[in-house]
């Protein structure tokens, strides 16, 4: 995996400027979604008693996970050290599989693509792609 360049980190940091006063509804549609489109995701939801799209506890996990992605575009430079208690966190407590990090960033990129369909350029879905690939890397790393 190519590693993020400074040119990457740029349109990330100008992006997420832009994009980051709607992050609640980003992460709450990107969460739903990925119940809707990857249904397997639902097992480590069970506690919900409400898994639609309009449950609060979709709409509460939307805001944390984007809170989460928040927290590492300000530690962009070092993913993998500031993310590390999240890895362990997935990796020992929540027993998330790996695999499930691409799939909540595809849909992550999805409804960005949606929301912002002006500034969601192929140069802003390159360096976002990278980024959050980054960010799945680092929330695996303590798996390993
Ligand atoms: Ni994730 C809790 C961030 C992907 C399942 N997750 C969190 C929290 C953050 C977070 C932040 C709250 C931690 C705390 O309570 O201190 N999660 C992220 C980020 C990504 C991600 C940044 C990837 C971009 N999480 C996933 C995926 C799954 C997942 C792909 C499962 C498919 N996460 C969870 C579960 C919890 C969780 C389950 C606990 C939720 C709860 O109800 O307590």
């Amino acid at each position: 995996m190519t590693s993020l360049t400074a040119k990457d980190k740029e349109a990330v940091r100008a992006f997420w400027g832009k994009v980051s006063g709607k992050a609640e509804d980003i992460g709450t549609d990107a969460v739903a979604r990925m119940l809707t489109v990857y249904p397997q995701t639902k097992t480590y939801f069970s506690h919900w008693k409400d898994q639609s799209p309009t449950s609060p506890a979709v709409r509460k996990h939307g805001v944390t996970v984007m809170a989460g992605v928040a927290e590492a575009v300000s530690k962009i430079d070092d993913l993998k050290g500031g993310l590390l208690g999240l890895s362990e966190l997935h990796a020992f407590t929540l027993r998330v599989d790996p695999a499930n990090f691409k799939i909540l960033s595809h849909n992550i990129l999805v409804v960005l693509a949606i929301m912002f369909p002006n500034e969601f350029t192929p140069e802003i879905h390159v360096a976002m792609d990278k980024f959050l690939a980054a960010l799945a890397l680092a929330l695996a790393e303590k798996y390993r």
